[in-house]
């Protein structure tokens, strides 16, 4: 059904998918890459959620489903796949670098190269162990996020039920905790230096789960944001042109789920 709109980009980038714990958007991710092609798909790390399934998370149907469309897409569109790893998918440490062909490989960063301009590809968590205010988040992004989206669902349900409209309640409290605020300048900051010294034009990076582009300094920051709330992937079209998209939801299905599910993002 969604193979009439088919959009094709030179390179889509995807990261923090979390694929194994509850809050992953499993389905939706697998719908917006039914309804993409590419030349290049990279998964810029936390795809799969090791530390979760570790902790009892459940692995299911829809997260192998999760593979096939990516397998589907090499085979179907010739895409080659670039997956590299992230801290909760870190158990892939111990096969780095991994290669099948031409096709798929699994690494730690990657220097993407096109329109004459040189991008670091990476997920972002190398400056994690540096400060406290890392491990801050990094606490928070384990347990803590997990609670928060917990909470937001259930407190969305009975905002739905009052005929209120959807409040994010993780993403209000990331932009109001200063001390989230200075995290996220910190580590948008740093990559950049990052990037600066690898004398690239461009990070692109994922892990705080905050899509954005924008420039700082000389140096376009990029962030893919994350497929448990923002839904969003950063793409690259023919003409090489980036941008975020978000993925919308397809209306007949989400009614149809709508008594299983918590009513889905709509801000930003
Ligand atoms: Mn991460």
């Amino acid at each position: 059904m969604s193979f009439n709109n088919l959009t094709t980009y030179k390179t889509i980038v995807i990261s923090d998918i979390h694929l194994g714990s509850s809050g992953s958007k499993a389905k939706e991710v697998n719908d917006f890459l039914k309804s993409n092609s590419c030349d290049k798909l990279i998964l810029n790390g936390d795809i799969i959620d090791g530390w979760q399934l570790k902790k009892g998370g459940v692995w299911k149907k829809k997260h192998t489903g999760f593979f096939r469309a990516v397998l589907k897409m090499m085979d179907k569109y010739d895409t080659e796949v670039i997956y590299l790893r992230g801290n909760h998918d870190d158990f892939l440490d111990q096969i780095i670098p991994f290669k099948i062909g031409k096709q798929f490989s699994i690494r730690r960063d990657y220097m993407l190269n096109s329109f004459g301009k040189k991008y670091l590809v990476i997920h972002g968590d190398i400056f994690d162990s540096i400060t406290s205010q890392m491990k801050w988040l990094a606490y928070l992004g384990d347990i803590g996020y997990t609670f928060l989206l917990w909470l937001n669902k259930w407190y969305n349900q009975y905002r739905e039920w009052r005929g209120k409209p959807y409040f994010s309640l993780s993403q209000t409290i990331k932009q109001k905790v200063k001390l989230a605020v200075n995290f996220i300048s910190d580590f948008e900051e740093k990559l950049s230096e990052l990037a600066l010294a690898k004398e690239a034009h461009g990070i692109i990076c994922g892990h705080i789960h905050k899509p954005e582009i924008k420039d700082i300094g000389n140096i376009k920051y990029m962030n893919s944001g994350d497929w448990v709330e923002s839904m969003s992937a950063l793409v690259e079209t023919h003409q090489g042109e980036w941008k975020l998209v978000y993925h919308e939801p397809n209306q007949k299905i989400e009614f149809e789920l709508d008594s299983i599910l918590a009513p889905k993002v709509i801000s930003k």
